[in-house]
């Protein structure tokens, strides 16, 4: 190569240097968070945008795709899981893809009880920033308990998501669920009424949000929705289960409805029984899980604490707030992680 060539060439070279570097400075701030692993190898990298197609999720290929993950404990009473370490170690060492921030609307302390409205929304947006960060899919869940009907709080659903869907209008990882379980003999027709008004909320800033709507009785009557769904698209059913607590029967109402094309989703489950607390039902659990698989289900599990109840997979000893390793986790979470981990 002659002098001239070889001054090209460096030039050249050096150039494309330049130019990756320039580039890589306009990469969003996840790229310099999340040195472990390029965008595209991310849930959200990899898979997109997520909508429903014949009573399934699919990605952004068309393809039948499942999430799976922890839901947070109540965000006002363990604020502490809210950090990028915790959502990466969910990822990385249980392999999961999706996390659930649940904002009690009634309890103690919730969004609509007393608690301090600005914070709590505050902690909401840094779990769903942790989670972009991370590229993993985040399920941003109003938790309708005490309150059992979500018409109570309809007004402050009303503003909060409308707040809410305009900050992540323009991310494929936001999933909203407007009604954790409505309870206590709220009817299927009043939920529906709620939906009606909450949907076009979300809608109007991100029309193609997948939002899962909670259903009567702690989120157990699909049927009724399956007897007369909401007329929105991307729009998911939830179906709730403790196995200590919800057996055969629940499981073949989920089987019945999924063979007529009703989309489900699991926002919420646990091995224990339906306190929160009480013996863990390995075996029961394992028969949901099995057929969760089956029927490429989505799947979130009660919850990312050390509350010293049987649902929380921490130990109540553990003070860590992330990178657990095994003698951290309770039964629970020993039990599940491993579960998390064989779906991959
Ligand atoms: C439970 C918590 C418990 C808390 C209680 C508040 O585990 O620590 O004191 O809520 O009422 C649900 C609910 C979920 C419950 C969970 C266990 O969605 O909020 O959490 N559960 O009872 N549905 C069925 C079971």
């Amino acid at each position: 190569m002659n002098r001239k060539n070889r001054w090209f060439r460096a030039a050249a070279v050096f150039m494309a240097v330049f130019m990756t570097a320039a580039l890589w400075r306009t990469e969003p701030v996840w790229a310099a968070a999340d040195s472990a692993k390029g965008q595209a190898d991310t849930p959200v990298g990899a898979h997109g945008a997520l909508r429903v197609e014949g009573g399934s999720l699919v990605d952004s290929k068309g393809e039948k795709y499942q999430l799976y993950g922890m839901s947070t404990h109540g965000l006002a009473w363990f604020p502490q899981y809210v950090n990028q370490e915790a959502f990466q170690t969910l990822r990385d060492d249980w392999g999961t893809n999706c996390v659930r921030l649940a904002l009690y609307t009634d309890e103690y302390n919730g969004y609509c009880s007393g608690g301090n409205q600005e914070e709590l929304r505050k902690l909401v947006e840094n779990g769903v920033s942790y989670a972009t960060e991370l590229g993993m899919y985040v399920v941003v869940d109003w938790h309708v308990l005490n309150d059992r009907d979500p018409n109570v709080h309809r007004e402050e659903a009303v503003r909060f998501f409308d707040q809410m869907a305009e900050k992540w209008k323009d991310q494929d990882n936001v999933i909203y669920e407007i009604c954790n379980e409505p309870n206590s003999g709220a009817s299927w027709q009043g939920i529906k009424e709620y939906a009606g008004e909450v949907i076009p909320v979300i809608r109007r800033h991100d029309p193609d949000a997948v939002i899962i709507v909670g259903t009567p009785t702690w989120s157990q009557d699909i049927d009724q929705a399956l007897a007369s769904p909401l007329e929105f698209d991307n729009v998911m059913y939830a179906l709730h289960f403790y196995a200590g607590t919800h057996t055969d029967w629940l499981r073949s109402r989920c089987e019945e409805c999924i063979g007529k094309g009703l989309p489900i989703f699991v926002s919420e489950f646990g091995m224990c029984d339906a306190s929160g607390n009480g013996a863990n039902d390995f075996s029961q659990a394992s028969q949901w899980l099995d057929l969760i698989r089956r029927y490429d289900i989505s799947y979130l599990c009660w919850n990312l604490a050390n509350k010293n109840e049987k649902s929380s997979v921490l130990k109540p000893e553990c003070q860590k707030t992330g990178g657990w390793s095994a003698e951290d986790l309770s039964e629970s979470g020993q039990w599940i992680r491993q579960r998390f981990r064989e779906e991959n």
